[in-house]
């Protein structure tokens, strides 16, 4: 039963903490307090709007497995687009897919993006396999410092290419931890960064979802021209609040979201 989905999401696990020991230890931590294990939230995604590898297509392989489409968000400032996919059985981690509107930066930037997404091969973004493929393209270490000026999270994306960004803890499913304060407590005693953009707790009761998260691990990655220690990938908590019909609520909240993106960003200070 749903092995696709099961398979889909662990290959998508374990290409993430491969390059993400804090949320292998995390989740260690708390798998050493509760009975049962931890349940994941959702993951997140990212591209550019480019064909082929625009948000659409990688949807696609979540589409396959029953996902459909929930709620959209605007970063005006960040200048991308996400969507959200739930799936019909509500222990589905969600997915949010997010793209980067590359019409929106200078004429340089837009053909160094252009450049990097004529690499990729249309037949790869197609396989169901595409969400976990990884960097598609070659890059050197200047472009990437380059790209990081105008947007952290298009240097991100084209040093790490197709992967989950994060995975997120459901609070809402732990015994030892009632509140997103009280995990943040527990990663700062374990000596983890706590991402504190906007706050460390986003979101509130009344938006129905509250969040925090780690900042970013740093690991080298190896570039065209040299290899260099860069920021990866980040754990995320979430607490979910009911509806008024009981049922918990099942989007995201933008401005909370668009702080979490930061989480990627080098840190600074
Ligand atoms: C996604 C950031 C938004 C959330 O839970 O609101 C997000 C990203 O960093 O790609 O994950
Ligand atoms: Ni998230």
């Amino acid at each position: 039963m749903h092995t696709e989905r099961h398979e889909l999401f662990s290959q998508l696990w374990e290409q993430y903490r491969s390059v993400t020991p804090s949320a292998e230890r995390v989740h260690q931590l708390l798998a050493e307090r509760e009975s049962r294990p931890i349940v994941n939230d959702h993951i997140a995604l990212r591209t550019f709007n480019l064909d082929p590898v625009g948000l659409d297509a990688l949807a696609e392989p979540f589409l396959a497995l029953g996902y459909q489409p929930g709620g959209e968000y605007h970063f005006e400032a960040k200048k991308l687009y996400a969507r959200h996919y739930e799936h019909p059985d509500q222990d589905a981690p969600k997915v949010f897919i997010s793209e980067l509107l590359v019409e929106k930066f200078p004429e340089p930037i837009q053909a160094t993006i252009r450049n990097l997404v004529s690499e990729v091969d249309p037949d790869r973004v197609r396989r169901s396999d595409f969400p976990y493929s990884g960097r598609p393209w070659q890059i050197s270490h200047e472009t990437y410092l380059m790209l990081a000026e105008v947007s952290e999270y298009a240097s991100w994306l084209a040093a790490w290419g197709y992967r989950a960004n994060h995975f997120t803890v459901s609070i809402n499913h732990l015994d030892s931890i009632q509140s997103v304060v009280e995990m943040n407590q527990l990663l700062k005693d374990q000596g983890f960064t706590v991402n504190d953009s906007g706050g460390e707790v986003k979101g509130s009761p009344e938006d129905l979802l509250e969040q925090s998260s780690t900042m970013a691990d740093r690991v080298p990655v190896a570039f065209s021209d040299r290899e260099a220690v860069i920021p990866s990938c980040f754990y995320e908590f979430a607490r979910r609040y009911p509806k008024a019909d009981g049922q918990l609520y099942t989007g995201f909240v933008a401005a909370s979201a668009d702080k979490i993106f930061e989480s990627t960003h080098e840190r600074r200070g």
